[in-house]
Parts: C-alpha cells; structure tokens; sequence
C-alpha cells in the first residue's frame, strides 16, 4: 500500500499507537496522515487523536501530528520542539508516564482502547512473524490490542537487525509470574513479534532514513561527574558493598549520561561492564573500544550518524553483545530490583534534602517526560542523580532550595553528583542531607546562599526534621522568572 492509502484507514477520532522509542518510528505513514487530519480540520471535519509510543519519536511522527492540530492526546514521553510547544501551551494533554505503566494501563483497560498500531519492521512474514527494527519499546503490546495492524517496511534499517530482540510479555496479575532474566545476556523470548496474519492490514515499503541526534563531546564537566561516580564505585567495591565485577549500569537518556559513561569507559581504574538500560548511545562503543563491555540489553539504540555507521559496520558482531527487549521487560521493576543495578539518570534540578526535578523547567514547563528514569531509581541497587552544578552559563544553580517539581523524592535518591562532588545521602537525616548536598555538589557561585537559607531555614522553620523557609522557598526561581538569573 502507499502511505496515503493507510491514511485514509486511520481514524479522525480515536486512538493510534506506533513503534518508536527514541528510534524505530514510522517516518511515511505518520506525515500522510497529518496530512490527512490537517485537510480534514480545514474542512470542518471533527479531529482529535491520541498517539501512543514506546518513548520519544521524531519529527515525521510526533512533530507531524502536533503541527496538523489534530493531536488530542500524547503518552508517554516526547522530546520534539513542536509538541513541547503546544503541550506548554495547553493545547494537547500529556500524559507523563514510568515507561514500565503503559502496558499495564493498556492491559486493563484504564487507557482509551487502540484502533491501529503503526509499526516500523524490517520484515514480516506470511504468518505474521513482525521483525522489529532499532527498538522494541512498546509495539509488542500495541501490536497485541490494536484492532488492526500497519507496518512500514523501511529497507534503510538493516535486515541484519534480525536477532537483535528477545520478545517476551510478562502475564497480566493474578497470572504474572517471575520474569526469568538472572543475567543480563539471558534471552527468554523470540526474535519476533508474533501477530495474527489477518490483522495485518497494510504494509508500506519505504527507505526513509532516521534523522540522527548529536551527543556534545565530553568536557570537562562531564568528566569531573565520571570521575566521581568512578571514585564511588570504586569506594563501594572496596568497602564490599559491590561485586568486584560490579553490578550492571543502567544509564539515561541525553547529553549528560553518554559523556558521563565515555568517561568511565576512557578512566584505565575502570573494568569491564554489562549494561541493563532501556537506551544505549554512543558511549556504548567507547566501553566497546576499551574492551569494557560484556553485554548490554536495552530497549532502544539511539546512536548519531557517526553510531549509526558504526553499528552498520559490526552488526554481526554486536548481535551476540547487545539484546533488545520490550519496555516491560527493560524497565520491569521485579528485574531491575533483583538483578541489582547501577541506575545513572539526568537531574534538571535537585533541592538541598535529595528530591529531583527531571521533567519540568521553573515547574511549570515540560521538557521531556520522566521516561524510564523512575522506573530504574525506585528500584535499582544504587540511585545516582548527575546533573552540572550550573546551566544557562550561572544564571540557574541545578541545586535549589526546594525542586519546583518532583519525579524522584527524597526516598529514593541515594547519590547526587555534579562535577562539583558527590553527595551519598543514604542513611543521612534530611538535615545532614541538607549540609553535604551543599557542600558537596552546589557551585561556589551559590554555595553560600544555599547554606544561609538552609540556616534560616533551620531557625524558623515550625519542623525541624526537614526545615523550610516556605516564603522564600522559590525564591530563585521567580528571580530567575523575573530577571533571567537567580543571582541575588
Ligand atoms: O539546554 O542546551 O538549551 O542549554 O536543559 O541539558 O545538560 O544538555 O542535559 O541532554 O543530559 O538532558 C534532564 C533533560 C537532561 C534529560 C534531561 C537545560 C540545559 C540544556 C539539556 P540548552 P543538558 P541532557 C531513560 C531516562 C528525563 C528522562 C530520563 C531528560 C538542556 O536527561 O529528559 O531520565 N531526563 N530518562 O541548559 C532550566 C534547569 C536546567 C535547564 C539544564 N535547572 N532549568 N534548564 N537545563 N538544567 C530514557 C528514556 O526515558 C527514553
């Protein structure tokens, strides 16, 4: 079929789910569509529609169908500037998700039901075996409870990808049982998504390529955070309280991870790893080129133009090293609590007591979605939140007396770490929490600040287990609202 074909089957009311998890979106049918939806709104048709994903997709797909004006509904992460728009803006309603609660929210019901799933393969057979590309995220799910299934065929990802995925669901409560993954090589499902031949309605043939991110380079920000996250690591294994061969890393998505894992990769007091992360990027090749890599599993590979030649090049290698696994089982809390992991996620903002603003600027506007990263600090062995000191050259200090917004609290952060130092919060009170999160990790540009109003705080506040200073608790934010810095 062509993809205007298959937009003429979508729906201008109802609900469509697609492949893509940072990769692995549709990039014809998604456009064809908007298309669609857009003459139709123009027309005085009725449009509104929710679009599922495993996470963020790209500009053919998210971008697409924010600018038609049609989109009602969005869950549960993006990251394309169009839709981060009109979410601020008010104009389509995000559901901000743990990645691991969109199938279970699918399975029973609680979401509005899928009408077509649009999937990225790259082959499908006669009997319905649907071959996924660069990420598995959400699709074996969707491909599941969609009442009609479309794929695009896109002949620009390797056939080689075959062998890649390990497909496995996990049976819904009271059924469920132990998910069998001790190791993170451990393969328990299929190579495939198995799917109901006759609920195939469409295949469409394209060589559209994926636009690539760009990673900045590590600087020296990022490799002071390595560093202290290497020195912890090194610190815990020699008080016994990691295996000598470490546990496996999990690391989040965007700028600050990748430069962070390069860095560890390039430190020679660094060993040999494996990784049980729902996204690998580039530094995944660093560990490679040091020979740190056992295995990784992940859900996604998101790699820049330069990855992506790369992985092309070994392919065959890399099929034994890497497993791409559906979110529910990459982001499974029972998994990740067993297994014991190293969770390395990005903080926006963190406040002097631990809790973590990952999502939204000045508390009010959404960058991104919290992803997976939840799903991993709850449960991971260790928690550790990185993020620089300062962004926006000074003018914001990540480290702030009170988070304008929380996504992970104080409960379940167990490390801060800038480039500045690291924070171990465990089995600290709020107020020591309070003194080392300042000492060690704030900017000297704002460490005094931080203290006086910890201080002042500690005098007046009514409770002094996690004293505050109510009115002057945001203070920062608003100069920084105001006056563009939070510089008193
Ligand atoms: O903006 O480039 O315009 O200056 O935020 O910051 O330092 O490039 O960091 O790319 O690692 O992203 C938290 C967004 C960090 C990401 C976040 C500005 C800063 C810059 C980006 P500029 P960096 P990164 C599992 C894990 C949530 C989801 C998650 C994220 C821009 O890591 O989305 O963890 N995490 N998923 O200047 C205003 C502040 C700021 C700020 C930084 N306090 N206020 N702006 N910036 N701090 C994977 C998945 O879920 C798929």
């Amino acid at each position: 079929m062509s993809a205007e074909d298959v937009a003429t089957r979508l729906p201008l009311v109802g609900t469509i789910a697609t492949s893509g998890f940072t990769t692995a979106y549709p990039k014809v049918i998604p456009v064809a569509y908007a298309r669609r939806l857009a003459e139709a709104k123009a027309s005085g048709q009725r449009c509104a529609v929710n679009l599922y994903t495993g996470a963020s997709t790209g500009e053919e797909l998210d971008g697409e169908l924010a600018r038609s004006g049609a989109l009602r509904k969005r869950l549960p992460f993006q990251s394309t500037p169009d839709l981060r728009n009109r979410i601020n803006a008010g104009e389509i309603e995000f559901i901000d998700m743990h990645l691991s609660h969109v199938a279970p929210y699918i399975e029973h019901g609680i979401l509005d039901p899928i009408d077509a799933a649009i999937i990225e393969a790259v082959d499908v057979t006669d009997d319905g075996r649907i071959y996924l590309s660069t990420s598995s995220g959400m699709s074996p799910t969707f491909i599941s409870y969609a009442s009609e299934v479309y794929i695009e065929l896109n002949t620009s990802q390797p056939v080689e990808l075959k062998g890649f995925h390990d497909i496995f669901l996990p049976e819904l409560p009271p059924h469920g049982r132990p998910i069998h993954i001790n190791h993170v090589d451990d393969r328990i499902g299929v190579p495939y998504v198995r799917c109901d031949p006759a609920k195939i309605k469409g295949i469409v043939v394209t060589d559209v390529r994926e636009k690539t991110p760009e990673f900045k380079a590590a600087d020296d920000t990022s490799r002071a955070i390595g560093e202290h996250v290497l020195d912890f690591i090194l610190h815990e294994i020699a008080k016994g309280r990691l295996p000598k061969n470490y546990l496996p890393f999990q690391a989040g998505v965007g700028n600050v991870a990748n430069a962070a894992l390069s860095c560890l990769a390039q430190d020679s007091r660094f060993g040999r790893i494996r990784m049980y992360t729902e996204v690998l990027q580039d530094s995944v090749f660093d560990l490679i080129d040091a020979d740190k890599l056992d295995c990784a599993s992940t859900s996604a590979l998101t790699f820049s133009a330069a990855g992506v030649e790369r992985f092309h090049r070994d392919i065959d290698d890399l099929r034994a090293r890497f497993i791409i696994r559906p979110q529910e089982i990459s982001n499974n809390p029972e998994v990740i609590r067993r297994m014991g992991i190293i969770a390395m996620n990005t903080a926006l903002e963190a406040d002097i007591y631990g809790n973590v603003n990952s999502t939204h600027v000045l508390g009010t506007q959404m960058m991104n979605g919290i992803g997976g990263s939840g799903d991993f600090a709850r449960n991971a062995y260790v928690t550790i939140f990185m993020a620089p000191s300062i962004a926006k050259k000074g003018a914001i200090s990540t480290i702030v007396p009170m988070v304008s917004h929380v996504d992970h609290n104080e409960h379940s952060t167990q490390i801060l770490v800038t480039e500045q130092g690291l924070a171990d919060l465990r089995g600290l009170c709020p107020r020591a929490r309070a003194e080392v999160v300042i000492r060690k990790c704030a900017h000297p540009m704002y460490r005094d600040a931080l203290m006086e109003y910890h201080e002042r705080a500690l005098a007046i506040a009514p409770g002094k287990h996690t004293p505050h200073d109510l009115a002057r608790a945001f203070e920062w934010h608003l100069r920084l609202r105001e006056k563009g810095t939070m510089q008193g």
